[in-house]
This record gives C-alpha cells, structure tokens and sequence, in this order.
C-alpha cells in the first residue's frame, strides 16, 4: 500500500527520531530512567504522531525493521549517556506484539547489547497488556530468556485492557506501569484513587515495581508517594524531550 511505501522510505531516509522521558524514583527524587518514544519529523507532512503510524506498521510488518532500528537507536544513546559521564539510566523501549512473536526477536537482541555494549540489566521492554492474550505459551517462554538476560519487562498501560487478574497469575514481569487515565485527577476522582491505590498495593504484595505515568501536577505526586509507588513519568517532571535536551536537563538536575 501506499502508507507502507512511504514508512519504508522514512526508515530508509532516516525520518525517524527518539525522545526521551524522564522516569524518577520517588523515594530519592533522582531521575533513574527514560522512556524511548519514537516521532515520525516527515520532509512533507510535518510531524507525525506515533499513534497514526505505528499500527500502520503493525498491519503491514513493518514493526519488525521499524523495532529494531528503536532498539538500535536507544541501546547507542544509553551507552552515549555514560560516555557523556552520565549517571547511567535505565532506557525503556516500546515493544509491539508482533515484534516480540518474530523468531529472532531475542537473537536481535541479544546482537544488539553485543554492538552496543549496554547492560542488559540498563534495558526495560515496555509491552501492552495485548500480548499476554495472544501467544500464552510463546510469551511466556520469551518473557523467561529476556528475563534470563537481566532485562526488565514492564507492562504497559496496566488495567486498560483484558484478563489483567489471570495474567498477573500467569505471568511474571518486574515492573506495572499504570495508565494515565487513571492518574488523571486523582486527587479529585474517588474511583481513580481507589483504583490507583488497589494497584499499588497489589504490586507490593506481589513483589512488582510499579510506575505512574501522566502525573501532571505536584498533588499527584504526593498522593502516589503516600501510596508507596515507586517511580513516576509524566509532564510535572519534563514532557518527553530530544536526545540532546534531555541530556541537558539530566546533567542539570544532576
Ligand atoms: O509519545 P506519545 O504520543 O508519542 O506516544 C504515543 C503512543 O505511541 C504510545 O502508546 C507509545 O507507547 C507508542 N509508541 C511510542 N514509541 C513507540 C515505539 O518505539 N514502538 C512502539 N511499538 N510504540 C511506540
Ligand atoms: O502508551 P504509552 O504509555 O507508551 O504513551 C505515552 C504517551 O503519553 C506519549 O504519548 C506521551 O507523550 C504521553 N505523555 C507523557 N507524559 C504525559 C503527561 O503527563 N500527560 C499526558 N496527557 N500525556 C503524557
Ligand atoms: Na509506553
Ligand atoms: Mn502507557
């Protein structure tokens, strides 16, 4: 199709660009991590949002290509970092279903930390509540050699989707991210605290970190520092920014 040709052609002419977003620890304030968010800047049609092309490239198989250059990309600026004499971070990188189905997911990873020379135990696969419906038993098999390799697996935007109880009794992964329309007046919406609340206890008690996105606002943060959540991402702390800003702004709050 037509969208295809063109995505491959913006992958082929480089159009492609990762920001940053500030992940911090609650406890200590620091910043300890960043979440890698791809942007399309097209030569003709401007900025493109990731939530037009991206299952765009699902449909068509282009995720896979498309994956691998983020991954790519993300694991030589984490290394960047450090050769900048950065405190180093963990980097967490969006991970579509279809790309951790392919055969080589793993190998390609695995190539990548050998070329970069990231510690696995730096790289975090944020994956969508999707991919614990689809193949049970092939995720739960990748899910075990990426564990193995000391990488971190968070699911993403947590409660948002189906089965999410039996999942948690099946699945192990070290990190619930919650959604942002949960966090969303928070301070205000009885139901949200409550189930912000539920959810971090939960991951508590099931030895899970947990992360809030979308905090906006400082009473936010309060109400999930009380609550013992332990990282928070979102614009009260910085909107996601370009490699060189952020890297700004880390060695400044450093
Ligand atoms: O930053 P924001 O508007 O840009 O992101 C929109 C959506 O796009 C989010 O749901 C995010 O998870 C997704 N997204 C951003 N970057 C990537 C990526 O590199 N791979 C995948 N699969 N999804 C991404
Ligand atoms: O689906 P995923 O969680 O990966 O998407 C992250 C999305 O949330 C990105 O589009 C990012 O730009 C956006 N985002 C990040 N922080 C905030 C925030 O504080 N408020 C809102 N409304 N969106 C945010
Ligand atoms: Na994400
Ligand atoms: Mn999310």
């Amino acid at each position: 199709t037509k969208q295809d040709l063109e995505l491959a052609k913006a992958l082929k002419n480089n159009e492609f660009k990762l920001y940053y977003q500030p992940q911090v620890d609650l406890k200590t304030g620091e910043i300890v991590g960043a979440e890698a968010l791809i942007r399309w800047i097209s030569p003709d049609k401007g900025n493109i949002s990731p939530i037009e092309f991206i299952p765009i490239a699902e449909n068509t198989g282009l995720i896979v290509p498309l994956g691998q250059w983020v991954l790519k990309t993300a694991c030589t600026q984490a290394v960047d970092w450090k050769l900048a004499g950065l405190p180093p971070l963990q980097i967490a990188v969006n991970i579509s279903a279809q790309q951790l189905e392919h055969e080589d997911f793993v190998a390609d990873i695995i190539d990548i930390l050998a070329q970069t020379g990231l510690d696995p135990k730096q790289l975090k696969l944020e994956l969508t509540e999707s991919v614990l419906v689809r193949n049970i038993n092939l995720t739960l098999e990748k899910f075990k050699q990426l564990q193995e390799l000391g990488i971190e697996i968070a699911i993403d935007d947590f409660g948002t989707g189906y089965a999410s109880l039996s999942y948690i009794q099946n699945f192990l992964f070290d990190i619930l991210k919650i959604d942002r329309c949960f966090i969303k007046d928070i301070t205000q919406n009885h139901k949200n605290s409550a189930i912000v609340s539920a959810i971090i206890r939960l991951s508590r008690q099931l030895n899970f970190k947990v992360i809030a996105e979308g905090v906006e606002t400082q009473l936010e943060r309060d109400f999930l520092a009380h609550q013992g959540c332990d990282l928070i991402q979102g614009y009260l702390i910085s909107p996601p920014l370009p490699f060189e800003q952020f890297c700004e702004f880390y060695s400044n709050r450093k």
